[in-house]
């Protein structure tokens, strides 16, 4: 008996799953993938398969509530939707009154990726009252616009043709933590004959798995790709003909690759001479190669001009040619989604200051002129995910800062509200999605009604600009309207799609041929047309036309003076069981995942510190510090210390997470987050000298 439901996974991952549900008296019962979905193939990720124990969570929010104790306490009282709508249009309108209208702040990313609840009537309703900007920055903007510099667009291989790839270069990419469908068409490939090279300071689950690892480090992907050019141009093993009709500046670029010699790239990187030759032969003899670019060297101070130089590969090597060659990033620039048609750019009043989400802390210090008096957090846990967490922690202390955050648990973030509204999940609202790691757009419809009484995103933005007295129609359109405008359904690749087929087959694929190599005849969707190497839009903008290696802020030869006090160079990539820090609050995932944080050195590092295996250390800087437990292993190499995350705070020993450690500096290109540009030193720490953690929640 029951019903069958599809949902649509929107949580921060490129696979962007369709779940199916079943229903009973209207309680969900049972979750499982679908089988239908040319992607997905009918498996759920670990977190996902676990689902409906976050639906019915005990402790889920589930009615509105205000803040009854002193500020960070997180004591709440409930209150009524109306009252709790009131007090934040008061207060925003106090802090306008007061300081203007750029004193509100909207905090948010993507807690949820549905195209309306991720980014539609929020950034209509923030800029009718004059609020802010925020630059969401905090995840991928160094390695978008790096790949756009090159592409034009994010449009890559089809995820789905990886498999028919000879060569498979996972680059800053745990594929089977973050991206996890795409893994059986890379095993496809390998019972084929491919190899799949990780290129990852750590050894992760895909490293472990993979044919070869290859760990450069931190932040100095810049100058193995140059390397690896270098030995291209030097041996000839280039496609000219690909290069001379569909490619802008190969003289520069070989001119840049010629100063990188493998040996200069070696002492760079720390990757040995004979391995960066090898790997560019490969690379340079083996057709088709398909290089999975992920955002883990996006996240250094040249992670914008790294993914840039990879980017350049598989032009100069002809990859483009092949069906399941050349690069992917990103498959977003795909869709013909009109982002600006959901948020209306043109309601932003001219000369609105805009805060970029990467230096929070910088932003909500009191001294900012204005300074922000009103804060609003949604599909975002700044107070465990945002970079230089004293910093960030010290603003959302500040008792003349106004917080409100729209949430379904009791987040790090919650700690500091003033208001709490409750949200809810995938199997209560209705979206519509694309993916940005493959070629499907699916519809979200609700299984079972919300819980208690949380509202959708959109749904709490239309009351509160009734709450405010806005009358503008642009911030009250409905769901269904929304829906309609989020792509351009006259485009080639919507032909075929439709709302009304969506509701029918929950899913369906863009309309692009199943053999597709978008860019086998060229036809770049860049100013000149051609793949390139040389942007004159960048000369333009002021920067440089040709990418260049941007060495890490924090490396040990890059930055020697910081290098002798802080001598290990700091990563804190996904851990397999969290989502960033959604699920890190569910006791299932923080048992997986060990019960607490780690941090994992390598023998050589342990030993000269005297940190043996399970021992509590002490990771710091001039920043902060945070607490974990030592896993003494070589899957992490030397010099390089990973704290996989993102930790909640209370469920840290001394309430910090990894994020103490990073720092609020920004990308070369895009403005990003550098969260792996930090260097730390790590001492063993003893039992007693800090609070233990909270426990994790039932
Ligand atoms: N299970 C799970 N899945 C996720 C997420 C999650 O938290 N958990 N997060 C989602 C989100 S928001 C994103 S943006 C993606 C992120 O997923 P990915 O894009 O795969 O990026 P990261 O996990 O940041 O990094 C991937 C790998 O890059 C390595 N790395 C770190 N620094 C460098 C470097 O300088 N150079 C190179 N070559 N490698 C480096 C890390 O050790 C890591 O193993 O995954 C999404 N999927
Ligand atoms: N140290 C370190 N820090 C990092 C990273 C790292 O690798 N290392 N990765 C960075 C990256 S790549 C990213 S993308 C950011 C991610 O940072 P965030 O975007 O803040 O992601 P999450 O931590 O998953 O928090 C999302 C929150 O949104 C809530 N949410 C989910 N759905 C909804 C909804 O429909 N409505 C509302 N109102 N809320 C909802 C969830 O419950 C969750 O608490 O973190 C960054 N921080
Ligand atoms: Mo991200």
């Amino acid at each position: 008996m029951g019903t069958l439901h599809r949902v649509v996974c929107p949580h921060d991952c490129p696979d962007t799953c369709v779940a199916v549900v079943k229903v009973e008296e209207g309680r969900a019962v049972k979750i499982g993938g679908d089988p239908g979905h040319s992607f997905t193939a009918g498996f759920l990720c670990a977190k996902v398969n676990q689902y409906l124990d976050r639906v019915y969570a005990p402790d889920r929010i589930l009615h509105p509530m205000k803040r009854v104790g002193r500020k960070g306490e997180g004591r709440f009282e409930r209150i009524s939707w109306d009252e709790a709508l009131d007090t934040i249009a008061g207060r925003f309108k106090a802090a306008a009154a007061e300081h203007g209208p750029e004193s509100v702040l909207p905090y948010s990313y993507a807690g949820n990726l549905g195209m309306i609840h991720y980014g539609s009537l929020d950034r209509r309703f923030f800029a009718a009252i004059g609020a802010s900007e925020l630059d969401r920055t905090i995840c991928s903007t160094a390695g978008f616009e790096g790949y756009k510099t090159v592409m034009g667009a994010t449009i890559g291989f089809d995820p789905e043709k990886i498999a028919n790839a000879r060569l498979i270069v996972a680059w800053g990419a745990n594929i089977i933590t973050s991206n996890v469908h795409l893994w059986p068409f890379v095993e496809r490939a390998r019972a084929k004959g491919a190899r799949l090279v990780v290129i990852d300071p750590y050894r992760s689950k895909t490293a472990e798995k993979a044919d070869q690892h290859i760990a450069p480090l931190p932040g100095t992907d810049g100058a193995f790709a140059l390397a690896v050019m270098h030995v291209l141009f030097r041996e000839d093993l280039i496609d000219h003909d690909y290069i001379e009709r569909h490619t802008l500046g190969v003289e520069g670029l070989r001119a840049r690759a010629s100063a990188w010699s493998p040996a200069r790239a070696a002492a760079e990187t720390g990757v040995p001479v004979e391995v960066i030759e090898a790997f560019a032969r490969e690379y340079g003899t083996t057709r088709p190669s398909a290089i999975r670019i992920n955002y883990g060297l996006n996240r250094a101070a040249g992670g914008g001009n790294a993914v840039r130089l990879v980017t350049c590969l598989p032009a100069l090597t002809g990859d483009w040619r092949y069906v399941g060659g050349g690069a992917q990033l990103s498959s977003s620039g795909t869709y013909p989604a009109r982002g600006a048609l959901l948020t209306r750019p043109e309601m932003i009043r001219p000369g609105t200051r805009t805060i970029n989400m990467s230096a929070l802390g910088e932003a909500l210090k009191p001294d900012l002129a204005p300074p922000v008096k009103a804060l609003y957090v949604y599909n975002s846990n700044p107070a465990a995910v945002a970079p230089d967490q004293e910093a960030v922690l010290r603003g959302l202390a500040r008792e003349d800062l106004f917080v409100a955050v729209h949430e379904l648990f009791h987040t790090d973030t919650v700690d500091w509200a003033d208001i709490v509204l409750p949200a809810t999940t995938m199997l209560e609202h209705t979206d519509i999605l694309k993916s940005y790691g493959h070629l499907r757009v699916a519809i979200n419809r609700p299984a079972i009604e919300p819980l208690g009484e949380s509202r959708s995103n959109t749904e709490v933005f239309r009351a509160l600009a009734a709450h405010m007295g806005l009358s503008d129609s642009r911030l009250f359109e409905s769901d269904e309207a929304l829906l309609e405008q989020a792509f351009d359904w006259n485009h080639p690749r919507m032909q075929g799609l439709s709302l009304r087929k969506l509701d029918r087959m929950a899913h369906q694929r863009l309309n692009v041929p199943d053999d597709w190599a978008p860019f086998a005849n060229g036809g770049f969707p860049t100013p000149s047309g051609k793949c390139e190497f040389y942007s004159e839009s960048e000369k333009k903008a002021g920067r440089d036309p040709l990418p260049r290696y941007v060495p890490p802020r924090e490396g040990v030869s890059s930055n020697p003076e910081l290098a002798r006090r802080y001598p290990l160079a700091f990563i804190s990539p996904p851990a397999h069981h969290f989502l960033n820090s959604t699920f890190a609050g569910q006791e299932t995932f923080v048992k997986r995942e060990g019960g607490g944080p780690s941090l994992i050195l390598h023998p050589d590092d342990a030993r000269a510190r005297g940190i043996t295996d399970g021992a509590l250390v002490k990771t710091f800087n001039d920043r902060g510090a945070f607490f974990a437990r030592a896993r003494v292993s070589d899957a992490a190499r030397q010099g390089v210390v990973v704290g996989l995350s993102i930790w909640w705070n209370r469920f840290c020993p001394g309430g910090r997470n990894a994020n103490a450690v990073t720092s609020q500096a920004l990308t070369d290109l895009g403005r990003g987050a550098t969260f792996y540009d930090v260097l730390v030193e790590v001492a063993a720490a003893a039992e007693g000298e800090v609070a233990p953690a909270k426990a994790a929640s039932a």
